[in-house]
């Protein structure tokens, strides 16, 4: 039996939000610790703010019934792509438009590079979801990503071994390069490895982790970085005029 496959319609979207800023924002949104009318509300503001997706998943999500009722509030909430960001097969749902297809280059673990992927697949293709295949590097300890992935975290330190790694992806052929220093860490993904890796590899380059200013944005932007991430300080008060300041700073 064959399956068609679904159009490339948020990658499409994405390259040329891209092409048309230079560098866009997303906000990720956990769905473990939060209703499905919160999140809504929460993805509205963030897209008002001027964030062009939302992502939705998070290392230690189990509840798929949870995270379908999120992500189906919140895709009927705003007009940007809603994008699954799994740690694991309970990060698969339905109703989202497309989902990262991530594997976690430096674990220790194959389960995290290619076991919960096969386990995932045919979920992924009941569904629908457009898939988006992502090469996930963690850099340094990585906090509960790097925890729950087995995570070798990459050296800070050593950009060219970063870089190794994106070049394997881009020979894989894997469109997007995930570059995570952990959700809430205290160090960002350093500016050398951004720019090594912007070197080495040519897809899409996300970078996350730590991000809660204007000025840690642009620097990743000025690196290289063509989507940033920002979670945890999606959660503290009054975030808007940050959001705002650091979705400006970013883009052309
Ligand atoms: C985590 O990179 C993302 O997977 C976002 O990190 O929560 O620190 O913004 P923060």
């Amino acid at each position: 039996m064959r399956h068609k496959l679904r159009q490339q319609q948020v990658e499409s979207k994405l390259k040329d939000l891209i092409a048309a800023h230079h560098t866009i924002c997303v906000g990720l949104i956990d769905s473990e610790n939060i209703t499905p009318r919160e999140a809504a509300k929460l993805a509205a503001t963030v897209e008002k703010c001027g964030a062009k997706a939302i992502l939705v998943g998070g290392s230690t999500g189990i509840d798929q019934i949870e995270l379908d009722s999120v992500v189906k509030e919140i895709k009927n909430t705003v007009t940007s792509p809603v994008i699954l960001f799994p740690g694991n097969v309970t990060g698969v749902a339905p109703s989202a438009d497309a989902i990262f297809f991530s594997c976690l280059m430096n674990s220790d673990n194959p389960y995290f590079i290619t076991q919960a992927q096969a386990l995932g697949a045919l979920a992924i293709r009941k569904y629908g979801l457009e898939t988006l295949p992502m090469a996930y590097i963690i850099i340094g300890e990585g906090g509960a990503a790097g925890f729950v992935g087995r995570a070798r975290g990459m050296p800070p330190n050593k950009p060219g071994l970063v870089a190794m790694y994106a070049l394997a992806a881009q020979y894989f052929g894997m469109r997007f390069v995930y570059l995570e220093a952990g959700s809430g860490a205290d160090g960002k993904v350093p500016a050398q490895v951004i720019k090594a890796v912007r070197k080495a590899y040519n897809g899409v380059l996300i970078v996350g982790g730590g991000i809660k200013s204007a000025t840690d944005a642009k620097a990743a932007a000025d690196s290289g970085a063509d989507i940033i991430v920002m979670g945890t300080m999606l959660e503290a008060q009054g975030f808007e005029s940050t959001l705002r300041d650091i979705c400006k700073s970013v883009s052309s």
